[in-house]
């Protein structure tokens, strides 16, 4: 057994009350009791078990901060390429949708994508994990989506999960296929495919189904089919809904059980109404919002009135959000959508670990993993507060300082 000791944890445990938003749940002067790769205790170091140290070794955190190690919970971490020339040509006063229709966008990146074999994949990602795991990440998201054809998308699924062979960090995949509409054939026959021949071959390899359901992809009824055959498969449901147009994705996502409505500027009522009834977590990525300059903003307060739990994420990919530090994205979250310190933290563990369907990860609790970040800092607000500060000062995964 580790006992961990001079710390004080923010916890996430037992919040979110409708319309109160998060909080931090905080222990001060606490200490941590991990055994098996798992919290074994957690309280006020004056009520440590009464064996330690005799039946642990002791580690002085120094009077840091404990928090859930963070969850990424929606990324576009393995691909090609990257898109700093459209970076230019958007702000020369090109829109996201125009480079999109014009064959640039999602489609430059399949190509680069489609160039790297699986060794390239993952040297590709590994850079961008790095920074993630600077931050104090433990569990990331990881999507599939450049690669439109059968092949590269299970490479992209395989290249993902291979990444816990190089670092420690958790890895949960998703096949976001539909993600854009190759060139050469239509929606709806591609979606066909889709659904008779990738979704059957890449779910092994696959934790759960992601599309894009917009006026640039997908439409509602093409992801309903899309939904339908997952489902049947046993594969749980998320969805990029209501990012540049209001498509009722957020319902329909709602409708299957699914995990999450991620994006979400142009939800309506009735999609929060539909979220809160099915308990389908708000992932936003306000690193979208702020580099696609979207005036429209996702209807933060009516979210949390409903106590839908929000989660956030870096969204990181190289077109709208080629953006690696979660802390960031927490102070985005904060200074654009108004959402509390406390609920940016929550948004990062407890609520992304909803997002992923992991009830073992995400909070400070007996019983859940032993994932903890360990941060320089005097008050867990100063997480998303400060941009650009090195805080991390530890992680730990499953226990073992990584
Ligand atoms: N929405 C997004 O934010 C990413 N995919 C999506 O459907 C963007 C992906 C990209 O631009 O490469
Ligand atoms: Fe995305």
């Amino acid at each position: 057994m580790e006992l961990w000791t001079n710390l004080h944890a923010a916890t996430m445990h037992g919040n979110v009350e409708p319309g109160l938003g998060a909080s931090y749940g905080a222990i001060e002067d606490a200490a941590i009791l991990v055994g098996d790769g798992r919290i074994a205790w957690i309280g006020r170091a004056a009520d440590a078990p009464a064996c330690a140290p005799a039946c642990a070794t002791v580690h002085d955190a120094g009077g840091a901060w404990a928090t859930p190690g963070l969850i990424d919970c929606h990324t576009h971490l393995v691909h090609g390429g990257n898109r700093a020339r459209e970076f230019e040509m958007r702000l020369a006063g090109a829109t996201y949708e125009e480079l999109a229709r014009a064959g640039g966008g999602i489609l430059s990146t399949v190509r680069a994508t489609r160039a790297l074999d699986e060794a390239g994949l993952v040297a590709a990602a590994l850079p961008r994990l790095d920074a993630l795991l600077a931050e104090g990440v433990t569990t990331v998201e990881v999507k599939s989506g450049y690669g439109l054809e059968l092949d590269t998308e299970c490479r992209m699924l395989r290249a993902a999960r291979a990444l816990p062979r190089h670092r420690a960090v958790s890895v949960r995949t998703s096949f976001l296929a539909a993600h854009a509409v190759p060139p050469g054939t239509t929606a709806d026959a591609y979606i066909d495919h889709v659904i008779a021949d990738m979704l059957p071959a890449a779910a092994p390899l696959s934790d759960a189904v992601d599309a894009f359901c917009d006026i640039i992809a997908f439409t509602h009824e093409q992801t309903r089919r899309l939904f339908k055959a997952a489902r049947a498969l046993g594969l749980p449901v998320k969805l990029h809904a209501e990012q540049l147009s209001n498509q009722h994705g957020a319902a329909l996502v709602a409708a299957f059980g699914g995990l999450s409505a991620d994006h979400l500027e142009h939800l309506d009522d009735a999609g929060v109404a539909a979220m809160a009834g099915a308990g389908t977590v708000a992932v936003l990525l306000p690193g979208a919002t702020y580099i696609l300059r979207e005036a429209r903003l996702p209807p933060v307060a009516a979210l949390r009135a409903a106590g839908v739990q929000m989660a956030l994420a870096t969204d990181a990919n190289p077109g709208s959000s080629p953006i690696y530090s979660p802390l960031t994205v927490m102070n985005l979250a904060c200074s654009l959508f108004r959402l509390t310190p406390a609920e940016a933290l929550a948004g990062f563990t407890v609520h992304a670990a909803a997002a992923l369907g992991l009830p073992d990860r995400g909070t400070l609790a007996v019983g859940q993993r032993a994932d903890i970040a360990l941060w320089r800092i005097g008050h867990p607000a100063e997480l998303a507060y400060a941009v650009g500060l090195p805080r991390l000062q530890a992680r730990l995964v499953g226990g073992v300082p990584a």
